[in-house]
C-alpha cells in the first residue's frame, strides 16, 4: 500500500452487508485510482462513497434555509466551500478585523461538511446540529440527490470547470495520494475511461448536464458557476451567489477581502493548508496544486486533449453550455 493518505472513501473497504448487497447486482469496471467501481443510478462510484450516497438518500433531510454546493470532483470545491462560508459568516467573522479567521486556521474542507463522506465515516450523523443556515457541500449527480433536497426549497451551488483541467487535475491528486496504485496506469486509459463516462462519479458530461439544465428550468433553486468566471471575475460572480442566496447588501470593500482571502495564493500559503491532515489523514496540501484555468497543457498530449475535446462537443452539443479554454 503506497500511501496512508488515501482515504477511507476511496478504498473498497469497511462497508456495511446492506451496501455489499446492493452492489453485487450492480454493473461493475475497474477503475483508475480504485481497484473497482460501481454504477448505481448511472454514475460510477467506489464502494465507500455509494454507501455514503446510499445513507444520504436515506437520512438526509433537507430544510429550506439549507445551501448545498455541488461540484464534480475537482472543479472547484475547496474554493467554493472558503468563497460561500466567508460570505455567509461576514458578519460573525469579519474578515477585514483581525488575524482570526476560521479560514486561516482551518482548512474550508473542515469548515463545510461533504455530505455522502461524512455519511460514509459516521452515518448517524445528526446534520440538525449545525447553525442556520446550514452549509453543505455534495459531489452527487442531480438524479442521485435525497428527495427532501429537490422538494425543498434550499439552494444549489453548482460549479463547473473545463473538463480537461478537471480530469488534469484529479489524474494529479490521485497520483499524488496514492503513488504506486496509480504508477503504472497509462495517461491514455484514463483519458479513454474519462470520455467513455467510466470514471469515479462519471459520465462527468451528466453531471455538468443535469445541474446545467435545472440551473434554466429553475433559476431560483439552482445557479451555476464555473471555475473560469469566478477566477476571471471572482468579485462580480461572488455577488452573484450572494445575490442568489439573499445575502444582502454587501460593501465592495468586504468583497475585495473575501476575494483575497479565498484565492489560491492566500489559502494555499496558509500552513494548515500546506502541513495540516484531514481526519481521514488527507493531506490538505492536496487539495492545492496550480489553481489555474488552461493548466492541462502540461500534461495532455495534444491527442489527448483532442480526444476529450471530442467528447465535449459530441456530449454538449445543443446545450448552450461552451467551455472557456
Ligand atoms: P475536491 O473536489 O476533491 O474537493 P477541488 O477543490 O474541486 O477538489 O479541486 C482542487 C483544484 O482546485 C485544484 O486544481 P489544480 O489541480 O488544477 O491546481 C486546486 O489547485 C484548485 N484550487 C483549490 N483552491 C483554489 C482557490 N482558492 N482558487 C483557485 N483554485 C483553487
Amino acid at each position: 500500500m503506497s500511501s496512508s493518505s488515501v482515504p477511507d472513501y476511496l478504498r473498497d473497504e469497511d462497508v456495511t452487508q446492506e451496501t455489499r448487497d446492493l452492489i453485487s447486482s450492480l454493473p461493475k469496471e475497474k477503475g483508475w485510482l480504485v481497484s473497482e467501481m460501481y454504477q448505481y443510478q448511472g454514475r460510477w462510484h467506489t464502494q465507500a462513497l455509494l454507501q455514503g450516497i446510499l445513507i444520504c438518500q436515506k437520512r438526509f433531510e433537507a430544510k429550506d434555509s439549507d445551501i448545498i454546493l455541488v461540484t464534480n470532483p475537482k472543479s472547484g470545491t475547496t474554493w467554493l466551500k472558503a468563497l460561500v462560508f466567508a460570505l455567509l459568516n461576514r458578519h460573525k467573522f469579519p474578515v477585514s478585523s483581525s488575524g482570526n479567521h476560521p479560514l486561516l486556521v482551518t482548512n474550508p474542507h473542515l469548515l463545510v461538511p461533504f455530505l455522502e463522506g461524512v455519511y460514509y465515516e459516521s452515518p448517524d450523523f445528526d446534520f440538525s446540529g449545525l447553525p442556520s443556515p446550514r452549509l453543505m457541500n455534495t459531489h452527487i449527480s442531480h438524479l442521485s440527490l435525497p428527495e427532501s433536497v429537490k422538494s425543498s426549497s434550499c439552494k444549489i451551488v453548482y460549479c463547473c470547470r473545463n473538463p480537461k483541467d478537471m480530469f488534469v487535475s484529479l489524474w494529479h491528486f490521485g497520483k499524488k495520494l496514492a503513488p504506486e496504485e496509480t504508477a503504472d496506469y497509462p495517461i491514455e486509459k484514463a483519458v479513454e475511461a474519462f470520455c467513455e463516462g467510466k470514471f469515479i462519479g462519471g459520465p462527468f458530461w451528466d453531471h455538468i448536464l443535469e445541474y446545467w439544465y435545472a440551473s434554466r428550468e429553475n433559476p431560483n433553486k439552482v445557479l451555476f458557476v464555473t471555475y473560469e468566471e469566478l477566477k476571471k471575475q471572482t468579485g462580480a460572480e461572488m455577488k452573484r451567489i450572494a445575490e442568489f442566496l439573499g445575502c444582502g447588501f454587501i460593501e465592495e470593500e468586504e468583497v475585495k477581502e473575501i476575494v483575497t482571502l479565498c484565492s489560491f495564493e492566500s489559502l494555499s500559503k496558509l500552513e494548515v493548508n500546506k502541513e495540516g491532515k484531514l481526519p481521514n489523514g488527507m493531506e490538505t496540501k492536496t487539495f492545492f496544486r496550480k489553481g489555474e484555468i488552461g493548466g492541462w497543457g502540461d500534461t495532455l498530449s495534444e491527442s489527448l486533449a483532442e480526444e476529450i475535446d471530442r467528447s465535449i462537443e459530441e456530449k454538449f452539443q445543443g446545450s448552450g453550455l461552451k467551455f472557456s479554454s
